[in-house]
């Protein structure tokens, strides 16, 4: 892409977003009371402070509003059932610093990386798509409190259904062949990583986040200037962001410029105070109790969903209905799905859709036939290939991170 384009797609994206802006009455700035003006229907989240509104923001069909200022909207569910890759204007938005950009000269963006390097790098946007080799990878992003609004008891923090999560077809470069040109200098231990969103306080901490250098140098780990095959929405990280295959969105810092290479463990708040799990097997401990000993969060437990109906719906009785939902884990890649229309009694095998990388969501397919008028308790259960599963019951953090129960959905045959 020419710099004069460059210019074109930034200048449009701050066009959308003064229009939005002006359509909210603030002039610029995306804030809090005057966003009535694109707030649409109001409804209820099945759980405790879960009244919620669609608005729609810049770039984006209507989503579900958690906060304004930073904006944090969720995916409606139904649209996991409209395919296994998530549109751009659909995908959820989450951020944790009230200051972030609108707008991105891309002429002027830069990509520094210095640090333990042998040569610091400052990268333009034009270095990076004609300076190294580009991939392609399709991508499960998901907020470590996907679901945190289901936990029992009830934990702090944004109270989200399941629809902090998305699944993407990410273009960019390896953050190892960037790398690769810097010169990783000997004693390197981690890499932190920052974007181009601030706090409103100077004594709040900055968004950085850290990967231990073996999984920085991976291969797999992306520095993306794509998503489903057009330019990063700017709430989704515009112009770059991080891709860390399999990990919470976390790791997937956006807006990113600044990658520093250190010799030492990165102990910022965001790596050492947040985001971080009990230190064992489940990432749990009994409801209500103190976490114990804590570890940083990593890659995604299995999960699956029924997308085809959803809570409440109605099915014939003694036709065939074809129930469809999604699976996905931390990269190992799913391999099986089972379903249950008994509340779990007994199960099924499903039927696996097209494998779209071990990083995806995968389809599945199952038939059901209600045998009589009454009301079903439909579940799915996912595996992986190295034989991790869902639990039956919820298992129990305070932050109510990696949820993955094995989940129900009640229908009505008639
Ligand atoms: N710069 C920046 N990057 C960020 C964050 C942030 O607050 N600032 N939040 C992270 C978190 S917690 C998540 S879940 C993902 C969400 O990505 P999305 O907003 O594109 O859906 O972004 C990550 N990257
Ligand atoms: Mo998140």
């Amino acid at each position: 892409m020419s710099a004069e384009n460059h210019t074109r797609a930034s200048s449009l994206n701050r066009r959308q977003f003064l229009r939005a802006a002006a359509a909210m009455g603030v002039g610029g700035v995306l804030s809090g009371p005057a966003l009535s003006a694109l707030a649409g229907e109001e409804f209820t989240m099945p759980f405790a402070n879960g009244q919620r509104r669609l608005v729609t923001f810049p770039q984006k069909r209507e989503l579900i509003l958690l906060t304004t200022r930073p904006p944090q909207l969720e995916t409606p569910f139904s649209v996991f059932n409209d395919g296994i890759l998530t549109p751009n204007d659909a995908f959820f938005v989450r951020y944790h610093l009230a200051n972030i950009p609108t707008s991105v000269d891309t002429d002027q963006f830069r990509l520094e990386v210095k640090g333990k390097v042998n040569t610091s790098l400052s990268l333009s946007l034009d270095d990076l798509k004609k300076g190294f080799e580009p991939v392609e990878l399709i991508a499960v992003n998901q907020c470590s409190g996907n679901g945190r609004g289901f936990s029992k008891p009830r934990v702090a923090g944004g109270q989200l259904g399941n629809g902090a999560m998305g699944n993407a077809r990410w273009k960019g470069v390896r953050l190892k062949d960037i790398l690769a040109k810097a010169g990783v200098a000997a004693g390197a231990k981690q890499v932190t990583f920052q974007g181009l969103d601030r706090a409103p306080l100077e004594q709040m901490p900055a968004f950085i986040k850290s990967l231990e250098i073996d999984h920085a140098l991976d291969g797999e780990v992306m520095v993306a200037y794509q998503m489903n095959g057009e330019d990063l929405p700017m709430l989704n990280g515009f112009p770059i962001r991080l891709v860390v295959p399999g990990h919470y969105g976390t790791y997937w810092v956006k807006h990113l410029n600044l990658i520093t290479v250190v010799d030492q463990d990165f102990t910022g708040f965001w790596v050492a105070g947040a985001y971080r799990v009990p230190d064992n097997t489940g990432a749990c401990v009994e409801p209500g109790a103190a976490p114990g000993k804590t570890k940083p969060i990593a890659r995604y437990n299995v999960r699956s969903f029924i997308t085809s109906l959803g809570e409440g719906a109605t099915v014939p009785v003694g036709k065939p209905v074809s129930v469809r939902g999604i699976a996905f884990d931390g990269g190992y890649g799913i391999d099986s799905v089972r379903f249950s229309s008994d509340g779990g009694e007994t199960w099924r095998e499903g039927l696996l859709g097209a494998d779209s990388g071990k990083y995806s969501f995968r389809e599945w397919t199952c038939q059901f036939t209600a045998p009589a008028a009454a009301k079903y308790e439909l579940k799915c259960c996912a595996s992986n290939r190295i034989g991790q599963s869902q639990p039956q019951s919820p298992l129990w953090n305070p932050a109510g991170y990696m949820r993955n129960v094995v989940e129900s959905v009640h229908v009505i045959a008639s």
